[in-house]
């Protein structure tokens, strides 16, 4: 029998990433147009690879899972966003809203079963007061006081605010809403509602939601009240790659601004980059080849809030008023993550939601870029992986075993991505 021996077959780049290749091996920026070349190459190796090493160079062999659970206290909302299959009109079929109550029970069952975290978010209600809200996070911080709650995104904030009464006073009126929710016991925010910050996309898929200046107000105005915050980037549906790479940059030049004291106190690079609109400005690059846990800022000792991850959210159609669209595919999933991860080189963590991306995906992304796979969720009603079920619920050994699979060391994390230490327990 003979074998057939395969032709020579030299590994090829393509010779576009050349000038991107040698700005990541020297710790520069990218610019808009280096995010666009990641996306028109064929070569998605070289952009994985690429996104892999700077991920190394953060987190080394490290990837992180969190004991959550999520839960999204009522369907009910304002908005009619075309991308949504989540929201409801008030008396619909399928409307909800969870009562105190509920919300403390499951706060009460969620520290029972060891989860760090709680993970809340809702529609926009129009008529559950301010109250509700102060309420729900006192409620839980007394019957679950060891729980991180993590709630409401930019779009609800400029709600309550607006409940409150406060909406006139712009953004003095958000702090101090985010004020009196923090008193009462909220930890973080989470970075739903960003969408694309693009105008036109805005006014096709998520017309009257809050616009992108004030998504990022309401994230500054967290991060001056020293809360740490998160940010998404919904993508697949009606926008263009281009207006990603815009997303990227401007999530980047909010982190810049933010991050500017801390990285010129503790000795992390700053260096002129371009900015979205063509100017350009100081920039803070955390992934250069010095990275490491010292480049990452810390509550300890940062003293604004920040961004601490970018979760690339990829747009499910079914059910919404866009299911003609086809949704991304898995490696334009692959590629988004790992351009996130090139993008916002001051971004400490980048997320693969395994709710939205699938286990099996996110093994392929923490080898390409992500490095947080979020935690054990248990009920999900804003998109659905598997037939109509919001129960998506995965287990510790199962998020262990998914991160050593794919080569890495598994380490629990709370909100604020400090190890949680099991031992005692
Ligand atoms: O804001 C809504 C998005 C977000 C669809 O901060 C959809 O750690 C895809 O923000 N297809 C909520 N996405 C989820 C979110 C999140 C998730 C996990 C972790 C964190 C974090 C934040 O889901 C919404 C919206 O952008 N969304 N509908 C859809 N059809």
């Amino acid at each position: 029998m003979t074998v057939a021996t395969l032709p020579n077959s030299p590994v090829r780049t393509d010779p576009a990433l050349a000038g991107i290749t040698d700005r990541v091996e020297r710790g520069q920026r990218l610019s808009a147009a280096d995010g666009r070349t990641l996306y028109a190459t064929a070569d998605i190796h070289t952009v994985c690879r690429l996104a892999d090493r700077v991920r190394r160079r953060l987190h080394a062999d490290v990837a992180y899972y969190n004991v959550n659970r999520h839960i999204n206290y009522s369907n009910v909302c304002a908005l009619s966003c075309t991308f949504c299959a989540f929201h409801r009109k008030k008396g619909a079929d399928g409307a909800y809203e969870m009562s105190i109550d509920e919300v403390r029970a499951e706060a009460v069952a969620a520290e029972a079963a060891g989860a760090t975290e709680l993970h809340i978010v809702g529609g926009l209600h129009p008529w559950l007061p301010f109250d509700y809200y102060l309420d729900m996070m006192r409620a839980i911080r007394t019957a679950a006081p060891s729980l991180h709650i993590k709630a409401f995104t930019a779009v609800e904030l400029v709600h309550l605010a607006r409940i409150a009464k406060r909406g006139r006073d712009g953004y003095e009126g958000i702090k101090s809403v985010l004020r009196d929710l923090r008193d009462a016991g909220l930890g973080s925010l989470p970075g739903g509602g960003a969408e694309v910050f693009d105008d036109r996309v805005h006014d096709t898929a998520f017309k009257g939601k809050i616009r992108a200046g004030q998504w990022l107000d309401v994230h500054r105005a967290a991060h001056e009240l020293g809360i740490n915050s998160n940010a998404t980037m919904l993508y697949g549906h009606v926008e263009e790659r281009a207006d990603r790479i815009q997303h990227l940059m401007m999530l980047r030049e909010q982190q810049d601004r933010t991050l500017a004291a801390w990285a010129h106190d503790t000795g992390v690079p700053v260096c002129d980059a371009e900015r979205h609109d063509g100017t350009t400005g100081p920039a803070v690059v955390l992934t250069g080849p010095g990275a490491g846990p010292a480049w990452l800022p810390t509550p300890q000792t940062c003293n604004t809030g920040y961004f601490q991850t970018i979760i690339p959210l990829p747009f499910f159609p079914n059910d919404s008023a866009l299911e003609h669209l086809p949704g991304p595919t898995g490696l334009e999933n692959l590629r988004t993550l790992a351009i996130a991860r090139l993008m916002l080189d001051n971004f400490p963590h980048v997320k693969a939601f395994w709710i939205m991306q699938s286990l099996e995906m996110a093994q392929f992304m923490l080898q390409n870029g992500a490095d947080d796979i979020d935690g054990t969720v248990v009920w999900y009603d804003i998109t659905k992986l598997d037939g109509p079920t919001t129960h998506q619920e995965t287990t510790v050994f199962d998020l262990q075993r998914v991160i050593r699979e794919a080569g890495f060391v598994p380490v629990e994390r709370d909100t604020l991505y400090r190890p949680v230490d099991r031992s005692g327990t």
